[in-house]
């Protein structure tokens, strides 16, 4: 179910990305990303962690354009950074932490090196770069 669920959006997103590349890419230089250890970071910002339970950075209500980032370290010298859009000019929203994690990991899986999609209304990105945060 996850799993068809991600295919079905990693085919949206190179059908998209042909009609409009501006909506979905990846970034072809740069660092490479474990999606390993990006997956788990990505499961703590969009369900939160620990007990008592933390918020993550993408929990909670977004304001029409409201752009959410965290920056996580990860082994081997490197971060990644992470952003989340909601790209309504009107209405506030709380993002589903199930469609976080599935539409953030799309970017993982797609992408060796990191990108961004737009889905449903909310822009995804993530970003594995050199040094700390
Ligand atoms: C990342 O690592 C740097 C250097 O150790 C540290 O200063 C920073 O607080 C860390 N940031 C996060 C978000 O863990
Ligand atoms: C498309 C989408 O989900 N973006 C949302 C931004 O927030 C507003 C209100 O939360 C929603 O209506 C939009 O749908």
């Amino acid at each position: 179910m996850y799993l068809s669920n991600v295919f079905t959006t990693f085919l949206t997103i190179l059908l998209t990305s042909y009609t409009n590349p501006a909506h979905a890419g990846c970034y072809v230089t740069g660092d490479f990303i474990s999606a390993e250890e990006t997956g788990i970071q990505v499961g703590r910002a969009c369900h939160g962690y620990g007990n008592p339970r933390v918020a993550g950075a993408f929990q909670g209500v977004f304001a029409p354009l409201q752009k959410k980032s965290s920056c996580v370290n990860v082994s081997g010298g490197q971060h990644v950074d992470m952003e989340i859009t909601n790209l309504s000019t009107t209405t506030s929203l709380n993002l589903d932490d199930d469609v976080c994690q599935a539409e953030m990991m799309v970017n993982v899986y797609n992408c060796n090196q990191g990108g961004w999609h737009d889905a449903g209304g909310w822009k995804y990105r993530v970003d594995p770069n050199p040094g700390s945060c």
